[in-house]
């Protein structure tokens, strides 16, 4: 590791103020050059911790830039992790406040839900599968707290992956029921379509999306327990939204799910 306890626990103190007063900062690599990628994952660590110790719950993880789409409107090439707790839910058809973030985008993402505990290394598609429950459409909203979304990767993976909130639809289905590579997807913002795709945009196969989290898992001596809800990230581009905005994702054969920005 290039940084010390304190000067990570600093970074992560930073970054989390600015998710919790929608503040925007300078990416942290401006000030610590020298940070790694052990560096970038134990600022998450740190930021989830304080979480955790206000009485936050994980409820699952999140794999982001994992779409050419979004790889392309980032200019990176590697997916990053990051977690989710019950403070990003918001329910199906609920509202988002947009004073509460700073420059919220939508992505339209395959969420799955484990039935069984998944291990790394080694994790693979038909494993994901065959330990998933159902799958669901959901909408992620991220908010860089980097100015301008103005970053690099290890300054990603440090504030945790953009995670803001996030709504997944009522409707289920059997994650090894259907080809999630050729369901078809449609983004609408305020009734019109705004981004369309299929799940094979990520990385070829959603679930695969899911493998390399729990291989990153295992990779940091961590599992991903039974029941977590994993949003296996955006088929498309990100799509920016506003106040006043309603944004309505349709997954074929997953029905739909909507939010409402305020
Ligand atoms: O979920 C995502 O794909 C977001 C990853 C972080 C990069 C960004 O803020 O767009
Ligand atoms: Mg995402």
């Amino acid at each position: 590791m290039a940084l010390n306890a304190s000067t990570l626990d600093q970074l992560a103190e930073q970054l989390e103020n600015c998710q919790l007063k929608a503040k925007d900062t300078l990416k942290i690599t401006e000030s610590h050059p020298d940070m790694g990628w052990d560096d970038a994952y134990a600022i998450q660590d740190r930021i989830l911790a304080r979480k955790l110790a206000r009485g936050a719950r994980v409820v699952g993880y999140k794999a982001g830039l994992t779409s050419h789409a979004k790889m392309k409107q980032m200019d990176v090439t590697d997916p990053v992790f990051g977690f989710l707790v019950d403070e990003f839910v918001v329910p199906e058809g609920g509202e988002i406040k947009v004073s509460d973030l700073i420059h919220p985008k939508v992505e339209p993402e395959i969420c799955f839900v484990t039935r069984t505990e998944l291990k790394g290394p080694g994790c693979h598609i038909g494993a994901v599968l065959a330990a998933s429950d159902v799958v669901l459409p959901g909408i992620e909203v991220i908010d860089s707290r980097y100015r301008d979304f103005k970053f690099d990767l290890k300054s990603v993976v440090a504030d945790n992956t953009s995670a803001a909130r996030f709504v997944v639809g009522g409707r289920v289905a059997s994650a090894r029921d259907l080809d999630l590579r050729t369901l078809g997807i449609v983004l609408e913002k305020n009734g019109q379509p705004v981004a369309l795709g299929a799940g094979a945009a990520v990385l070829g196969h959603p679930a695969a999306a899911v493998a390399m989290l729990v291989n990153h898992l295992g990779r940091r001596g961590k599992t991903l327990p039974a029941g977590s809800l994993v949003l296996s990230g955006g088929i498309t581009e990100a799509v920016a939204v506003q106040a006043g905005d309603n944004v309505t994702l349709r997954i074929q054969h997953l029905g739909s799910v909507s939010v409402r920005f305020v």
